[in-house]
């Protein structure tokens, strides 16, 4: 049974900088999500927050708002079937240094915090993330 969703992903300011976005959009692509949004961008601090505000209260958090604010990022939702976990799977774990090869993060990057890119966790996450970036 296909159940098709919505993701959100966003290419981080590590990423941007290496300039993976391309690369990144197009591996979704090639697997066959269809790209039903884009934008590129900066956070600012006061959306940052509200974008990670789950975390808020973890010891990482000024570091992760400071970080995504750094420099210009890439909003894209993604449409296919099971989008939210196929996506976090090709995502790669969230340190990138222990992220399998085949996985974005794993074949990409190497940091914690700046780890290339961020991916909806469930379809309310979706939700509230894409309404931050898209209004
Ligand atoms: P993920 O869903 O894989 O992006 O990871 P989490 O939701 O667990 O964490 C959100 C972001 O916080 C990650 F992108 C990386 C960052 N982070 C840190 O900077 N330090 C930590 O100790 C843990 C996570």
């Amino acid at each position: 049974m296909s159940n098709l969703e919505q993701t959100l992903i966003v290419v981080k300011p590590d990423g941007f900088k290496k300039g993976l976005v391309g690369k990144i959009i197009s591996r979704f692509e090639q697997k066959g999500f269809q790209i039903v949004n884009l934008k590129l961008f900066q956070f600012d601090v006061d959306t940052a927050k509200r974008f990670y505000e789950s975390h808020k209260d973890k010891h990482f958090f000024d570091e992760l708002v400071s970080f995504i604010c750094s420099g210009k990022t890439v909003g894209c939702i993604l449409e296919g079937t099971n989008a939210v976990s196929t996506v976090r799977l090709m995502v790669g774990n969230t340190k990138s240094s222990e992220a399998l090869p085949g996985t974005i993060r794993g074949d990409l990057g190497i940091g914690l915090t700046d780890n290339i890119i961020h991916a909806s966790d469930s379809a309310e996450s979706f939700i509230k993330e894409s309404k931050i970036i898209f209004n």
